[in-house]
């Protein structure tokens, strides 16, 4: 049952993750549709004519086609009427952190990611020392962000989950295929053990496969 929903993306993409993981705590089923990167399926003119900038993931929905994961989740809360945080000043909050998220927690940790990749000779992809150890410090220095705003919060933006959390824990989420152990940063692993206690919560590579499927709500 897919509910309606078709996500296109890969199980390697942790934006993909991030809406895959939503719909899954929103209880909601979808079709996935992989997007091989080997196979350069993402530069198809097919593809191209649903991404304009020929990235994953992509969510059509109600004859939409919708891109950009933060904007996404932004929708799916709204459309869906969940995690999209209690009252205006809630919102204003979430969605500073998905820009903070965007702007500094992302690109290093999927940079280190893309790294481990390369490193395991899933994707022709290397980078010079230089490149990842400022990836590791931007990394790290976010981490350390988000780990002294979660030493009194429970979740980024109030009492409850919100797409804030489920944004960013989708980086803690590839940090880990990457090596590397959140426990570095206490009140961040003990965050994501809230968000992997979620009714529903599936790991990456637990929910999505590489290959078409329909997944259950
Ligand atoms: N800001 C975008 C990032 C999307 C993105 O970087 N997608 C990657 C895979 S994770 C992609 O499609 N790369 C192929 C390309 O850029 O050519 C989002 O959050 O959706």
């Amino acid at each position: 049952m897919s509910d309606g929903f078709v996500l296109h993306g890969s199980p390697h993409s942790l934006p993909t993750y991030r809406v895959a993981l939503m719909l899954r705590l929103c209880g909601v089923g979808f079709r996935f549709r992989y997007v091989s990167f080997q196979r350069r399926m993402h530069l198809t003119p097919e593809f191209r004519a649903l991404s304009r900038w020929g990235q994953v993931p992509v969510l059509e929905h109600d004859g939409r086609v919708l891109l950009q994961s933060a904007a996404i989740l932004e929708y799916l809360s709204e459309t869906l009427g969940r995690f999209g945080g209690s009252d205006d000043v809630a919102r204003q909050d979430i969605r500073e952190w998905l820009f903070w998220d965007a702007d500094r927690l992302y690109p290093p940790l999927y940079g280190w990611y893309s790294v481990s990749l390369g490193r395991r000779g899933l994707l022709p992809l290397s980078f010079d020392d230089g490149v990842v150890a400022r990836w590791k410090m931007l990394g790290e220095a976010a981490l350390g962000i988000l780990d002294a705003h979660l030493a009194d919060q429970h979740f980024l933006v109030g009492a409850e989950p919100t797409i804030a959390d489920i944004a960013s824990y989708g980086d803690i989420a590839f940090a880990k295929l990457s090596g590397r152990d959140p426990a570095e940063w206490p009140n961040v692993a003990a965050w994501a053990a809230r968000i992997e206690s979620l009714p529903g919560f599936a790991a990456p590579f637990d929910l999505l496969a590489m290959q078409d499927a329909d997944i259950p709500a």
